[in-house]
């Protein structure tokens, strides 16, 4: 059994059974003129979780382990997306209007991509989601099943919204998780110190918390 130094205690993992998920790196949420701004947020928060995400998609890579990608987004007649969560937060754009990198979190559309540092390639699962949690009414945990995966190592955006969200739909599906905590963002600091020490309070509650340096020396 291999380990991560993590917080509360080390995480033990079989290679075998271990994947990469990297939540919703899309230019939508980092980028100027998405959804993450038009929410009246300070996007520019977001951009350290890039270089790190970055590192731990390679590590994962070099080592042969499943690299998922997840991008939160909705089919262009809107029918997956709630009327509640389009008028949510009243943002100057919602959900379906143009905007300068196209319709708001609408798939397909340039606004909508993963960032290209850390874009998938062939062969990696790439999960649409219409919700905050990547397990609503996607195929995620078909597609884990049939890898094999039990435990998962999570990054992106933003920590205390779709990455918690997530952590906590794969903790209670019996997944051991372990969030990455510098290669994860908020857009609210605080959110995000509070979400690595809550997920970690009462013996690992909802899972681990690691440094991704922690994370790639256990990969080699
Ligand atoms: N608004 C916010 O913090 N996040 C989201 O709407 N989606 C994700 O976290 N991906």
């Amino acid at each position: 059994m291999a380990m991560v130094r993590a917080r509360p205690f080390d995480f033990p993992f079989s290679p075998a059974t271990l994947a990469l998920v990297v939540i919703d790196m899309q230019r939508d949420f980092l980028e100027p003129g998405g959804f993450g701004a038009s929410l009246g947020n300070d996007v520019s928060l977001l951009a350290p979780a890039v270089p790190a995400a970055r590192r731990l998609i390679a590590g994962f890579r070099a080592a042969g382990l499943p690299v998922i990608h997840t991008m939160e987004c909705h089919r262009p007649d809107l029918s997956d997306c709630p009327e509640a969560k389009r008028s949510r937060g009243a943002p100057r754009l919602r959900i379906g209007d143009d905007g300068p990198m196209g319709r708001i979190l609408i798939a397909g559309e340039p606004g909508t991509a993963i960032v290209p540092e850390l874009a998938p390639i062939a062969g990696e699962m790439v999960i649409e989601k219409p919700g905050k949690g990547a397990f609503h009414a996607t195929g995620l945990g078909d597609g884990l099943a049939r890898l094999g995966i039990r435990q998962l190592v999570l990054a992106g955006v933003t920590t205390e919204v779709c990455v918690q969200t997530t952590m906590r739909e794969a903790n209670d599906r019996g997944f051991d998780c372990l969030l990455a905590e510098d290669a994860t963002e908020s857009y609210f600091p605080e959110f995000k110190a509070a979400t690595l020490a809550m997920i970690r309070a009462q013996g690992a509650i909802v899972g681990w918390t690691a440094r991704t340096d922690a994370v790639l020396e256990a990969l080699h």
